[in-house]
């Protein structure tokens, strides 16, 4: 029996997936994306499984729904689907969703070049620049973004001790800067960045608790970020972002760079109207930016902006036929 025919417009952001579902959105309760996001765990993960895991998708494999807003200053929401589950924020999901459906005409915005969306960690601000059919870039305006926790050590088999920070930037971020045991971007492997990555996942979150400040349901330490020198002209840093079981983002990753750059400030090394160039592993870019300071229950936070864009590849008609053994896909 046909369970679902789902239209879906593939895309990339700066090298990363995203599928952008346009038809077979099923039903979802609530008044928040926090809310519908739930509700789509609980009775609708099969349509994310099938949709992301082999063989109809693959490791990095991320897409989104669009929905009508949830709040009334709202143009649109979106929810977010990755072979890891449902993220409350994506930021190359966000620029890829963005690009795909002004293009294909399901979005309007209410102001040219400006978008408000509802997602389920908050509210994005969203700028973009099209020319004619085709959209040049999507600047988006993230949720505030915290440095978490700091020179957190932690004994990681077959490779040592690591001192790391985590910082939430729409996810928890475990943020490895180079030092003894780990040389920088450069000199490390893609094999070790999915051997390691698991490990100090792992590890980390046995010494440390990450619950978002505001709503303690936005938990866990999901990502690892990987830093380096930058290798392209223009970048001020590289990073490799781990997520999933065996997905490394091809894209900066912008919920990374938002944690990165939170950590930077934190620091003391980036400061309110700073611009931070972050380069991904295949070497494309995202202008980050802080735009404002902020504070959350006490903590000092950045309000950061990202910037990229995205290329549609393909318009694909998905069927999930529960004949099909591998209809809900399958992980290795
Ligand atoms: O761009 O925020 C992002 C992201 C999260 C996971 C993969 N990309």
């Amino acid at each position: 029996m046909i369970k679902g025919t789902f239209s879906c417009i593939d895309a990339h952001t700066c090298g990363n997936p995203v599928r952008l579902v346009t038809s077979g959105h099923p039903l979802l309760r609530g008044e928040t994306m926090g809310e519908k996001r739930l509700h789509f765990i609980d009775e609708f993960d099969w349509i994310r499984q099938s949709l992301m895991f082999e063989p109809r998708g693959h490791d990095m494999m991320s897409g989104a729904f669009l929905y009508p807003p949830c709040s009334a200053n709202a143009d649109a929401a979106i929810l977010f689907i990755e072979t890891s589950g449902c993220l409350p924020m994506c930021g190359h999901g966000t620029i890829g969703t963005i690009t795909a459906a002004l293009e294909a005409g399901l979005l309007t915005a209410k102001t040219p070049g400006r978008l408000v969306i509802d997602v389920p960690a908050g509210q994005l601000n969203v700028e973009y620049q099209q020319t004619g059919n085709k959209v040049d870039w999507v600047k988006i305006y993230n949720i505030a973004s915290y440095l978490a926790y700091k020179d957190i050590v932690i004994d990681i088999p077959e490779l040592g001790s690591l001192t790391i920070d985590i910082a939430y930037g729409g996810n928890f971020y475990a943020i490895v800067e180079p030092q003894k045991n780990y040389p920088g971007l450069d000199k490390w492997s893609p094999d070790k960045i999915l051997k390691f990555s698991p490990l100090i996942r792992e590890i980390a979150s046995q010494s440390v608790d990450c619950k978002h400040l505001l709503d303690e349901k936005v938990s866990g330490l999901s990502h690892v970020l990987w830093t380096g020198e930058p290798q392209h002209a223009g970048s001020h840093a590289a990073n490799a972002v781990f997520y999933g079981d065996k997905a490394i983002d091809r894209s900066p990753c912008g919920t990374g760079t938002s944690a990165r750059m939170a950590q930077l400030h934190a620091k003391g090394l980036l400061k309110q109207g700073d611009t931070f160039v972050h380069e991904s592993i295949i070497g494309s870019q995202f202008v980050g930016r802080i735009e404002s300071i902020t504070e959350i229950s006490g903590v000092t936070a950045i309000m950061p902006s990202i910037q990229g864009w995205a290329r549609v590849t393909g318009h694909n008609q998905i069927i999930v036929d529960d004949a099909d053994p591998y209809a809900f896909g399958f992980q290795l």
